[in-house]
């Protein structure tokens, strides 16, 4: 049997990493196009990487980037990918506000130009192509849960530019016959996960705080409630969607929502520690309530959640919860891990990394110490 060969943009990325992963085990040929960039921006990857020498490799990198389409139409010429996974965005909603116009370009446009290009090189009935569609695009609370049916409405720069994304995909399809599926996805994290979003940053650190390298952590709207998976279940949901015998649109999510206050507290309770939130709004701090593991010195009263307006959002979305029965019904996904494992997961992981940071701190090194 030929190998299956399938392009992930957005490679370098959280799920880019896993998709990557998970692909190869499944025996295919993977290609990524990653971005240039003036450092190394292939940790998540460096150890799937194989030497360019070497025979029968299976993992190759292109140089590539969403807003320049006659580079993407080289790379999938001469790639012929039987899936194209479209992973590559500007993904941080808050920072979508600062950047708007690069947003729409590499989110919206970017898109288009992947469906644009499979089409003009006349592989509109060989290739699949899997668009990364967000629960951003419910945003403001129309319906809960939310299903393929609930209507959009977008709150940012971000969600605006993947609703075009979402819309260009059903049109190709409709209008081409191609093969092209939005997953709306609810949000996914992992130990991987980006450093500026909210639980990794929380998952560091409380991390840095159980191990004396910070004294507490600025957040911004504890109240806001997102539906949060492991990302390892959701990329095997990417894969099994262009499995599907036809081509749709799929939401996939826990079906539990969580506050981040309460994620704070779980994150916390994984070190032993119990917490308590006093005052409100931008006045609500959390502290060491109770300390019950024997190996962290924290001490009892000690402030550790403060609030920093900056991490407001210009509009927020509030409330997000999914509903997956579509595609548990008629693809059979059934998520391995709940929130409890992703928290411990997450946690264990950031204690590992911030022990050897501690290492290096105590050793005379400067240690990274960039929250935002
Ligand atoms: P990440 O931010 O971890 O990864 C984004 C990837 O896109 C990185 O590889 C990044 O490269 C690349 N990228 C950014 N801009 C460009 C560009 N202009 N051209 C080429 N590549 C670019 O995101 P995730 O892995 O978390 O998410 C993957 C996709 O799924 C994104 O489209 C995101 O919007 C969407 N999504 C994510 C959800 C989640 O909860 N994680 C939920 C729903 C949708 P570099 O490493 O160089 O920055
Ligand atoms: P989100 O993820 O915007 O849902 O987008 P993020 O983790 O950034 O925010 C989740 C919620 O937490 C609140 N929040 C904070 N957020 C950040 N980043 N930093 C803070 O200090 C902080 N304090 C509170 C936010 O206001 C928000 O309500 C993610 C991305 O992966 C998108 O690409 C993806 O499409 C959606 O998930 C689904």
């Amino acid at each position: 049997m030929q190998k299956k060969i399938a392009l992930i943009t957005g490679v370098t990325g959280q799920d880019g990493a896993y998709l990557s992963e998970f692909l190869l085990k499944k025996g295919y040929e993977v290609h990524g196009v990653k971005r240039r960039a003036s450092l190394f921006n292939t940790d998540r990857i460096d150890h799937l990487y194989q030497d360019p020498h070497v025979e029968d490799r299976n993992f190759f990198l292109h140089y590539g980037d969403l807003t320049d389409s006659t580079n993407l139409t080289r790379i999938i010429q001469e790639v012929q990918p039987d899936e194209i996974y479209n992973l590559a965005a500007m993904s941080h909603v808050h920072v979508s506000f600062e950047m708007a116009e690069y947003t729409a370009n590499a989110d919206g446009i970017g898109t288009l130009r992947v469906l644009e290009a499979v089409r003009l090189l006349g592989l509109e009935k060989k290739t699949r192509i899997y668009q990364a569609s967000t629960s951003e695009l419910y945003g403001k609370v129309q319906e809960v849960p939310q299903t393929e049916t609930t209507p959009f409405y977008p709150r940012s720069p971000y969600a605006v530019a993947k609703m075009y994304a979402y819309w260009i995909t059903v049109n190709y399809r409709e209008a081409y016959g191609m093969y092209a599926c939005n997953g709306i996805l609810f949000n996914h994290e992992s130990p991987i996960r980006g450093e500026t979003f909210v639980t990794r940053k929380i998952t560091r650190a409380t991390s840095k705080i159980a191990l004396g390298l910070q004294d507490k952590v600025f957040l911004g709207n504890l109240d806001a409630k997102r539906d949060w998976g492991h990302a390892k279940d959701y990329v095997r949901m990417m894969w099994m969607i262009l499995q599907a015998d036809e081509a749709e649109d799929w939401v996939i999510a826990t079906g539990k929502t969580t506050s981040v206050r309460d994620f704070v507290r779980m994150c916390f309770s994984h070190i032993g520690v119990e917490l308590e939130f006093k005052g409100e709004g931008v006045n609500e701090k959390g502290y060491i309530k109770a300390c019950n593991n024997p190996k962290y010195n924290i001490e009892i009263g000690k402030e550790v959640i403060a609030i920093d307006e900056k991490y407001y959002r210009p509009t927020e979305v509030d409330l997000l919860i999914g509903d997956a029965t579509k595609a548990k019904e008629k693809l059979g996904w059934i998520p391995e891990y709940n929130l409890q494992d992703l928290v411990d997961d997450m946690m264990s992981s950031d204690i590992k990394l911030m022990k050897k940071e501690q290492f290096l701190q105590e050793g005379g090194y400067r240690i990274k110490n960039y929250f935002e």
